[in-house]
């Protein structure tokens, strides 16, 4: 939301967020985080006169949806499918914390897949999940570590009538995890999977993976 302070040479435009239901609604400087379902009024005024703007908000339930199995790889690789090469194993599933020399990798719940823990950073590979039509409110997160390289070590959203990869999602070269978000509502009704790639054969050539969160149609 955005507060606009006329006329534009005002001297002080700053302006005060308030809710009237922080239970359901919170905001700090113009940005309204959902707490829960409900309805809130958003209010901005100004620091100097009180001049106010007020904009209603309702918080609407999640739509029920099902979820990707094993997406958080608590249960090793069970539900993922080896489409190539040697970069992603069964033995790269690991309950490892920090990576020898510095951590955390943060990783949700016990389990992660750790595209370095078994081999090295010559391997490379890809592997996918089960497929599944995207539902709920198409929203999608997840973790990734890993190297940087877009082109070559990847995970992507991929449409399954054409492969075209909808969204994808690189590493910081960094080990720890950092949670993407794609705003998937577009493909909602959409059979798709998730594809995790390594192309990468030189230093941070590993991606890693967790909490693959796709909100998906039961079948
Ligand atoms: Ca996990
Ligand atoms: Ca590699």
């Amino acid at each position: 939301m955005l507060a606009t302070v006329t006329p534009a040479n005002a001297t002080n435009k700053d302006v005060i967020w308030t809710s009237s239901n922080p239970a359901v609604a919170t905001v700090v400087n113009g940005n309204i985080s959902a707490k829960s379902v409900g309805t809130a009024t958003i209010t901005a005024k100004t620091r100097i006169g009180g001049f106010t703007a007020t904009t209603a908000v309702t918080v609407t339930a999640e739509p029920a949806h099902g979820e990707l199995a094993n997406h958080d790889f608590e249960d090793g690789l069970n539900g993922w499918t080896i489409l190539s090469g040697d970069a992603f194993t069964a033995q790269d599933v690991t309950t490892a914390n920090d990576w020898g020399w510095g951590g955390p990798f943060n990783q949700n719940g016990a389990k992660h897949l750790w595209g370095a823990q078994s081999g090295n950073d010559s391997q490379t590979g890809a592997m996918r999940s089960e497929q599944f039509v995207l539902g709920g409110n198409g929203q999608i997160n997840l973790l990734v570590g890993g190297g940087n390289n877009y082109y070559d070590l990847y995970v992507a959203l991929v449409r399954a009538s054409d492969g075209k990869e909808l969204f994808k999602a690189t590493g910081l070269d960094q080990e720890s995890y950092t949670r993407i978000y794609w705003d998937a509502s577009d493909y909602i009704g959409t059979e798709c999977y998730i594809k995790i790639v390594d192309n990468a054969t030189g230093s941070w050539g590993h991606i890693n993976i967790d909490d693959v969160n796709v909100p998906t149609v039961a079948p």
